[in-house]
């Protein structure tokens, strides 16, 4: 519904900006990490969803530059939080399209140099229905990822057609399940069922699982029943700016 000219636009007036979502300890509801979400504060429209543009940009091409400044901003403001003492990982998302048009494993490298952030807090999320058409691009990728020392994780877990046969092909550091399964889980015994079962086979295959969506305290309790290592969702906090997340973080520590 927008031209790429606005979206030019936007980049050259710096209207994109990143929200920060709380990840916390399944045990105990503290914050582990976070993850960086953007938005687009357009003049007329507010703040749009990337649901309304990421797909655009994908198909444009400007997911390419908008990837990295999203990638550079989020390794800053980590390097901000380590260097406060703020022990937390901070989690990116990554459109296919970044690994398929560029050499993503180098802009990477060239972002990690230049903010000088540490590695080992970072993560990056990729969605199992982007992972289906490009198989050994994604591979390799990952893997040079990982030696690097990022983590990886599975977004979006459960709702694609190809996650097994994914969890069998590639070596990942954790999956985050589907908020639609969690949406569910207190009212639908299958549904719960389900989660109970992803979670067991992630835990051995040595998967960290994080549950997307957590909207009530009855959700978590059946969560921790069932030794989530993390959550994510409304329960805790909504997506904040991040001056607002910042706060949150200095007021727990
Ligand atoms: O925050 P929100 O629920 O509006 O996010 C909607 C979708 O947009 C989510 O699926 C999320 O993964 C995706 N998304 C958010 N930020 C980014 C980003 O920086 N890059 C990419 N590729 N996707 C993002
Ligand atoms: O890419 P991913 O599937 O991680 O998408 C995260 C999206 O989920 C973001 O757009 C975020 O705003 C949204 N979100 C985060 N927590 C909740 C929640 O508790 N309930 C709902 N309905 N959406 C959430
Ligand atoms: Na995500």
């Amino acid at each position: 519904f927008f031209l790429s000219n606005d979206f030019r636009n936007a980049m050259q007036k710096n209207q994109f900006v990143l929200y920060y979502q709380p990840r916390v300890d399944g045990r105990n509801g503290r914050i582990v990490g976070a993850e960086a979400l953007i938005r687009w504060e357009h003049e007329e429209w507010g703040l749009v969803s990337p649901d309304d543009f990421i797909s655009i940009a994908e198909e444009n091409g400007l997911i390419t530059p908008l990837g990295e400044w999203v990638l550079r901003t989020a390794c800053f403001k980590l390097k901000e939080w380590l260097d406060k003492g703020l022990h937390v990982r901070l989690s990116v998302n990554f459109s296919i399209h970044q690994f398929l048009h560029s050499d993503i494993v180098d802009t990477v490298k060239r972002i990690v140099q230049e903010t000088k952030v540490d590695v080992n807090f970072l993560e990056i999320e990729i969605t199992e229905s982007s992972l289906l058409p490009s198989g050994l691009v994604v591979y390799h990728a990952v893997k040079e990822l990982r030696a690097m020392g990022i983590q990886v994780l599975f977004d979006d877990f459960g709702t694609g057609y190809s996650s097994l046969s994914w969890l069998n092909q590639l070596e990942l550091d954790g999956l985050k399940i589907d908020k639609s399964f969690i949406q569910k889980i207190s009212d639908n015994s299958t549904t719960l069922e389900i989660v109970r079962s992803i979670i067991k086979l992630a835990h051995g295959l040595n998967l960290s699982v994080i549950a997307e969506g957590v909207e009530s305290s009855h959700e978590w309790d059946l969560l921790r029943e069932e030794q989530c290592d993390e959550i994510q969702g409304y329960l805790f906090s909504r997506p904040l700016p991040a001056d607002q997340f910042d706060q949150l973080l200095i007021n727990e520590v």
